[in-house]
């Protein structure tokens, strides 16, 4: 098994010192922990010098003991110069790692195996397997841990009962590593205590969740806070009581307040039962609509964490217009590491090309935090796929430095886990970079999104979800694709600022790859190069195909050592076999429709 970390504990550099005044760490065969029971001080960020003698000293809070030295490290494994001295602080402050585990051991939208934290319905976990785990996201630069699944089911509510010392002896493994742990609670929670109502506002519910936080901080002094999913897909929330997000949030945050924990809320609400008939609601527009007027009336430890897009993790998906439109609120941006929609870390999928976008839109001031769905499980390899790991590690170093290059990410990645030859770390690192384009054009085209089996969300289904609850159709007929979504259209658009809006509303200067995100078009459609717009449809989908059979061939040249070489080559034959279908689905579905035949005169099947 390959992981990044494998050559980090065995390269510490000779001569690294830290000064007697600031917390103490230790350096030893397992790794690298920081004694953070010695200094409360948590600060993250650090600074490298070096004496007259060569040797290195670190300064720094506890935690950016334990990140100076990691970087130092990294550089001296990746032979980087890093200009001394060399000062860093992270971006965002909570760095977080969202797990939707179950307590039956079972991941929901898990790729890489069983929980790592639960089986039977219990808390069980192998302490190495916890250790390392806390290395890799220590040395990632990531600082929060949610363990379970916001769909939070029987028995998950008893983490904060009677499971409680299972969370903190699991806190304590965590903790020499700067992660702290998060829960997700369920709203309801209260009603299986006796008390006749969830009401955010009723005196005995809010009593209830003080007492609950009361002891659940005796426990875990450090506990990062709770995470919610409420009133989303069948969650219990606020909305039963006629109260709004901000009573719900409100009442845990001011629960939490005493011990510095947070109200993590999430913002993924929509209407899940729609009609397909019903052209009224278009669900991107439903987050802002339940949550921008409440701008400004959250209580300070309240983060309301946004999916990037306002759909749920598509290949494509412009940023969420909340992200950008509450300025009076602390949010966080969710990402996905799972590949839920992007081929289930079977097909190969790098996401910083992705996130670099989004990051890039964010606006400075009022987003402090970062959230990912992880991609973990008990799979060996932790990530199913070896080389869906890159994710994680990148995630990490963009929720540090959202500046962070996308190939030095990469590379860095690369080179730590293979170590190879220059010319084999290049093809690999290139071929990553990639994936991300090439298994778009080869799924659903320019910003639709959804053309996925349904439920299970692997493999091309077009129609799947057009007749469906979820409110996410693309209305393809003989003549057009896609939905009006500007202001003659559902009007979602006019929730962006001006200059996103212009961006995107005239379908001639629209990007292309959004194209079918804001637009309905007719299939003639002429794009920018002069391509129509089926024609790109077709050009696209056999493009996709051909660079994952190059990308095959590339990968089987490299030469990763046993067991990731099969998995790595059984994987791709799979994807071979998606991309396949993928192309020659989506292509015979839009020339069925349209009956318009590829200029190139390509195999499409009648
Ligand atoms: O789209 C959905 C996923 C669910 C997930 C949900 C969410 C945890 O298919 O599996 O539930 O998003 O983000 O809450």
């Amino acid at each position: 098994m390959s992981l990044w970390l494998n050559k980090l504990s065995a390269s510490v550099p000779a001569g690294l010192k830290q000064p007697a005044d600031t917390a103490r760490f230790e350096l030893d065969q397992a790794g690298l922990i920081a004694d953070l029971k010695e200094n409360p001080s948590m600060g993250d960020a650090y600074r490298i010098e070096q004496t007259a003698d060569g040797a290195f000293t670190l300064f720094g809070g506890q935690t950016g003991l334990l990140y100076g030295a990691y970087r130092l490290i990294t550089a001296t494994l990746c032979g980087e110069q890093l200009p001394l001295p060399y000062a860093s602080a992270p971006k965002y402050a909570l760095r977080m790692i969202n797990c939707w585990d179950n307590m039956d051991g079972s991941v929901e939208r898990g790729y890489a195996g069983q929980s790592l934290f639960f089986e039977d319905g219990r808390v069980m976990y192998s302490p190495e397997r916890m250790r390392t785990l806390g290395r890799l996201l220590a040395s990632a630069g990531l600082n929060v841990l949610c363990i379970n699944n916001v769909n939070v089911h029987e028995p998950a509510q008893r983490l904060l009962e009677d499971y409680l010392p299972d969370l903190a002896a699991l806190a304590d493994l965590f903790r020499p590593f700067g992660v702290r742990l998060m829960v997700s609670v369920d709203f309801s929670r209260p009603m299986c205590h006796g008390i006749p109502t969830a009401d955010p506002l009723d005196q005995a519910v809010r009593a209830w969740w003080k007492e609950t936080a009361a002891r659940v901080y005796a426990a875990v002094p450090d506990l990062a806070g709770f995470l919610v999913k409420a009133d989303s897909e069948g969650r219990p929330g606020p909305f039963t009581y006629g109260r709004n997000h901000a009573d719900g949030a409100n009442m845990l945050a001011e629960a939490l307040k005493p011990y510095g924990g947070y109200a993590v809320w999430r913002c993924f609400v929509y209407n899940c039962r729609q009609d397909w008939r019903d052209t009224k609601t278009d669900r991107p527009k439903a987050a802002w609509e339940h949550y921008a007027y409440l701008d400004g009336s959250f209580a300070d430890n309240v983060i309301l964490q946004v999916k990037h897009g306002p759909f749920d993790f598509q290949v494509r998906e412009p940023l969420s217009p909340l992200l950008l439109g509450m300025k009076k609120t602390k949010l966080a941006m969710e990402l996905q590491l799972a590949q839920e929609y992007t081929g289930h870390q079977i097909d190969l999928y790098t996401m910083i090309p992705m996130w670099k976008e989004l990051f890039g839109e964010l606006p400075a001031d009022n987003i402090m935090s970062v959230a990912a769905v992880s991609n973990l499980g008990n799979d060996e390899n932790y990530t199913g796929h070896p080389l869906a790991a890159v994710n994680l590690f990148t995630y990490g170093l963009l929720a540090w430095d959202p500046a962070v290059d996308p190939a030095e990410a990469v590379t860095r990645w690369a080179r730590l886990t293979y170590a190879f030859p220059p010319k084999q770390e290049q093809t690999l690192v290139s071929l990553l970079l990639k994936t991300r384009r090439v298994y778009e054009k080869y799924t659903a085209p320019l910003g639709i999104g959804w053309m996925v089996t349904p439920h299970d969300h692997y493999g091309p289904n077009p129609s799947g979800y057009e007749y469906d609850l979820w409110g996410t159709y693309h209305k393809a007929n003989r003549d057009a694709v896609g939905i009006d979504r500007t202001h003659a259209g559902t009007g979602y658009l006019d929730q962006y600022p001006e200059e996103i809006r212009i961006r995107y509303e005239n379908p001639e200067t629209c990007p292309d790859l959004y194209l079918l995100f804001f637009h309905r078009l007719p299939y003639t459609f002429r794009m920018k190069d002069g391509r129509t717009l089926i024609q790109r449809i077709y050009d696209d989908h056999f493009e996709g195909l051909e660079e994952t059979r190059a990308m095959a061939a590339a990968l089987s040249g490299l030469p990763f050592p046993e067991p990731d070489a099969s998995v790595i080559r059984g994987r791709m034959d799979r994807q071979l076999y998606n991309a396949r279908e993928w192309c020659d689905i989506i292509n015979t579905f839009f020339f069925r429709l349209s009956g318009i035949q590829d200029e190139k005169g390509r195999t499409i099947y009648e």
